[in-house]
């Protein structure tokens, strides 16, 4: 596939797609968006992939939407074509492991990208926002839904309302990042823990992603009772007896699956 707005790469079992706009601070347009929802595709369908890494630059992951783009739009060209949910929710519908590593600008729509990833680890200089009060508009890919989830109410409110930015120490006492490491260090921690991931049981890595996104989903019984069956679930598979007697064996596991 010729990509012009992202690079993909693999590196053994990981995707690697990085956000390419760097004029516009990798400002995510629909060619942009499109391109990223057909690499996401295409990873999630081989088979020789476990683990995604979505990232940026080191200015910027992604500092919005394309102001350029949206400023002449009016309701009817949002709302009729179906502006944001025509090519921003590929990246929900992912089944393997997608990790944002953010260093820079995570701004608005690019904050929200971040969300949709399954955790973030953030650089030393990554800053987070959702300024588009400022140009008096409001977040429109999950951030007045995903920020409140991720750090509380008042912060989210805090960020939304003012459109001041968070650095990535804040981000990290909030909860929004799961790691923080020296810009230098970004890739390779990223792609140290996607190598983790991809050295799982793939079923396993599977279903935890799953049962983890049910919990944003669902009520705590509900949320438990699926876990349940997935674990039961986890017993029908091979892996599930090699990994225990594997630790009973006192030798590593070999996954079938990984
Ligand atoms: N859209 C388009 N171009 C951008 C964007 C953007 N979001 N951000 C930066 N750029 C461009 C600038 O226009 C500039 O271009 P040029 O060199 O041609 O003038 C270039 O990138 C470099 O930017 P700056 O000169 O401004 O760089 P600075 O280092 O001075 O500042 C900032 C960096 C602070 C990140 C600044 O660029 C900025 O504030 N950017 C805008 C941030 C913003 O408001 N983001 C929210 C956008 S709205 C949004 O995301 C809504 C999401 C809705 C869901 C998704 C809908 C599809």
């Amino acid at each position: 596939m010729n990509f012009e707005c992202i690079i993909v790469e693999t590196k053994e079992k990981v995707g690697v797609i990085t956000l390419n706009r760097p004029k516009a601070l990798n400002a995510l347009n629909d060619q942009l968006m499109s391109e990223l929802g057909q690499a996401l595709t295409a990873f999630d369908h081989d088979d020789a992939i476990h683990c995604i890494i979505l990232t940026g630059s080191e200015k910027a992951f992604a500092a919005g939407a394309d102001i350029a783009s949206m400023v002449d739009y009016t309701f009817m060209d949002t709302y009729k074509g179906n502006f944001i949910t025509r090519n921003w929710e590929t990246i929900r519908t992912i089944r393997k492991p997608v990790i944002a590593a953010v260093a820079g600008y995570a701004l608005g729509g690019g904050c929200e990208l971040t969300m949709m990833c399954d955790f973030i680890i953030a650089a030393d200089n990554a800053k987070f926002g959702q300024p588009e009060i400022k140009l008096a508009t409001i977040p429109g890919a999950g951030g007045t839904q995903r920020l409140p989830r991720a750090i509380s109410k008042s912060k989210a409110m805090d960020m939304c309302l003012t459109g001041r930015m968070m650095d990535a120490a804040e981000a990290e006492r909030a909860g929004l990042v799961s790691r923080i490491v020296p810009l230098e260090m970004l890739m390779e921690e990223a792609l140290s823990a996607a190598n983790t991931i991809a050295s799982m049981s793939l079923p396993a890595v599977l279903m935890i992603k799953e049962s983890v996104n049910r919990s944003y989903e669902t009520t705590l019984a509900e949320g438990v009772h699926f876990e349940r069956r997935m674990f039961q679930a986890t017993f029908g598979t091979e892996d599930q007896k090699e990994g225990m007697r594997a630790f009973l064996e006192k030798r590593p596991a070999e996954f079938k699956h990984r």
